[in-house]
């Protein structure tokens, strides 16, 4: 079959390169701050749906007794899951992108300054819901975490592997109802390692907390 690849043509390459180096020195100063004040910040991608909301809210659950948390969420318009995490008792800012796909190290960095971040030593920042935009523009957060869910179909690491490349960890959520999608977790869970073999891949159900201890495990906090 004759294939177009598109992937190497950008219109503007000058312009996209420096929005991504602008990035890549506003997630250092994010990380250099967070550092500074001592705090452990996690990065939520997957896509809309795959249960990024449902599992920060269980982290936040489970580890509200011995960590200081707070919670960035990310969302084209809405404050539906940051009123739904903050019903947990913790801080959290929304973000708003418009019309943007993913969260970058700017809007990160104004959520950072009306935080109070020496009440903290843990952040999980939700990012807009796509398995594509966010993969490109590094928060300054130490860890990545992308979320999965079998609900999505058997295809769905494999067509999107950028997004592991930098994951510390993958979880692959929903395995209640794995069975009656017919997708097998253990699949989904090679196709990550494939891309990148030092990733930890947990399998969740993060409407029970199924799998979510050992989350906490594999991201070390
Ligand atoms: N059956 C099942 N449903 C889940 C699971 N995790 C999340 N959900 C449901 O999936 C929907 C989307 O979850 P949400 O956390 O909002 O996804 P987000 O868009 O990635 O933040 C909600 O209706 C959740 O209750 C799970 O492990 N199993
Ligand atoms: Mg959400």
């Amino acid at each position: 079959m004759r294939v177009i690849e598109g992937g190497e043509e950008i219109l503007d390459i000058e312009l996209e390169e420096s929005l991504l180096a602008r990035n890549r020195e506003l997630a250092e100063k994010n990380r250099k701050l967070l550092d500074e004040k001592g705090v452990t910040a996690i990065d939520v991608m997957g896509s809309i749906g795959s249960g990024k909301t449902t599992l920060i809210s269980q982290l936040v659950r489970k580890l509200k007794g011995r960590r200081s948390i707070a919670v960035i969420a990310g969302d084209l318009t809405t404050t539906i899951d940051a009123d739904r995490i903050g019903r947990e008792g913790v801080q959290v800012v929304q973000v708003n992108t418009g019309k943007e796909c993913h969260l970058d190290a700017h809007l990160v960095g104004k959520a950072l300054e009306e935080m109070d971040l020496d009440a903290i030593d843990l952040l999980f920042i939700e990012n807009v819901g796509n398995l594509i935009c966010p993969g490109e523009f590094p928060l300054g957060a130490h860890k990545r975490l992308v979320v999965v869910s079998v609900t999505e179909g058997p295809y769905m690491v494999v067509k999107h592997p950028y997004i592991f490349l930098d994951a510390s960890v993958a979880v692959i959520n929903k395995i209640d109802l794995a069975e009656a999608m017919g997708v097998d977790p253990a699949k989904l869970e090679k196709d990550v390692l494939k891309i990148n073999p030092s990733a930890r891949v947990v399998r969740t159900n993060a409407l029970t907390g199924e799998g979510v201890d050992e989350v906490i495990q594999a991201l070390e906090i």
